[in-house]
């Protein structure tokens, strides 16, 4: 799965994940795309590595595109800008990143300047796609009714971009998504804002007038998460307490990303390994096995299950199996958030 972070320049994207992913922070006016792997932080992965004291902990991760960023302030840059945009569309979502940490800086118009343009890259790739769907409509003979189903589609999210509005916002059913999807739209992905803000304002808040929900925010402190990126565990968490912080903003933003994306990990666990597993939201046992190995899937016989917090409430496996909270779940089970799962399989 793919984020990218897009924003304005020096909005702090990089120094986000660097505090994120522990690398360093590139050098300004980097004109590349970077990639970084980010660890999905989860206080169960901490909890049974205590437990189980395995010789490897694996925590989900997430891939992160850190965009040059995006200056609209004159044609070269916006020029620049766009080439930008269109390497985007093939991520997974987007999360913007609004610099506040200035006392200069204008959040809500430069949330509002990047929507825009977001929405009309989108526009410009309705258009061409309407303008290439007339011409097969206008050929001679009976056109495919796909194409007639697919401009009428492409007619009514031209008309919702028109009025301001996510193309998200205009489709109706999984019929449309499965035509849109492989398009690319910038405004269909799911998308959290993070609003950088400066180390004193963490509880500050913003109105952004309709434009975004505010169950899509988070405020992230980037230089602070920095800061405490540098720190072993011990000193982070005494740094921390004395912030009187209990919670790392970037960890917030990573979880917002992570189930945006519908992201669920089930958890496996042994003297070897603990380890979290990112799967989409429903996807079934068998499939699940799979993620870890297709031998599993192939030779799966069950799945011995059961919840993180049975574990954490009654303290080891045996007084799991003795209160009976152990599950036999077969092939079609539904994986839940926060199973433990230990899969029987046979090849
Ligand atoms: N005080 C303060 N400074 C910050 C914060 N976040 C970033 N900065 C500073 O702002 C500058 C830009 O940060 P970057 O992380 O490079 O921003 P960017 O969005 O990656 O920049 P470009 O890639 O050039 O667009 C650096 O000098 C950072 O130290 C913050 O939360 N507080
Ligand atoms: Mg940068």
């Amino acid at each position: 799965m793919k984020i990218a972070l897009l924003g304005l320049l020096q909005s702090g994207k990089s120094t986000i994940l660097a505090g994120l992913s522990g690398k360093a922070v590139p050098q300004v006016g980097s004109t590349r795309i970077e990639e970084a792997i980010v660890s999905v932080p989860d206080d169960r992965i901490d909890w049974l590595t205590k437990l189980y004291k395995p010789e490897k902990t694996v925590y989900a991760t997430i891939d992160c595109l850190d965009v040059p960023g995006l200056n609209f302030a004159d044609e070269h840059g916006r020029a620049a800008a766009r080439r930008l945009i269109d390497q985007v569309r093939t991520v997974d979502m987007l999360a913007l990143v609004i610099g506040a940490f200035e006392d200069s800086a204008d959040p809500v118009k430069d949330l509002a300047d990047l929507s825009t343009e977001l929405l009309l890259a989108d526009l410009a790739l309705v258009t061409t796609r309407i303008e290439n769907l007339e011409k097969q409509l206008n050929k001679p003979g009976k056109p495919l009714p796909i194409y007639k189903a697919e401009f009428e589609l492409q007619k009514k999210l031209q008309a919702a971009i028109e009025q301001e509005k996510p193309i998200r916002s205009a489709i109706e059913n999984d019929a449309e998504l499965e035509i849109v999807k492989p398009l690319g739209f910038l405004t269909l992905k799911p998308m959290v804002v993070a609003i950088n803000v400066g180390e004193d304002q963490q509880d500050r808040k913003f109105d952004f007038a309709g434009r975004i929900d505010p169950s899509m925010t988070v405020s992230v402190c980037a230089k602070l998460e920095y800061e405490l990126s540098q720190l072993d565990a011990d000193s982070r968490r005494q740094f921390m307490a004395d912030l009187g912080i209990t919670e790392s903003s970037a960890a917030k933003f990573v979880r917002a990303c992570y189930s945006s994306l519908g992201l669920i990990s089930f958890l496996t666990v042994g003297t070897d390994e603990v380890r979290a597993w990112p799967i989409k939201q429903g996807i079934s046992a068998l499939d699940a096995a799979g993620k870890v190995h297709s031998d599993i899937k192939r030779g799966f016989i069950r799945a011995e299950t059961f919840g993180f917090e049975d574990l954490k409430t009654l303290g080891d496996e045996k007084a799991v199996k003795a209160a009976g909270k152990t599950r036999i779940e077969g092939k079609t089970y539904i994986v839940q958030d926060g199973d433990i799962i230990n899969f029987r399989f046979n090849v």
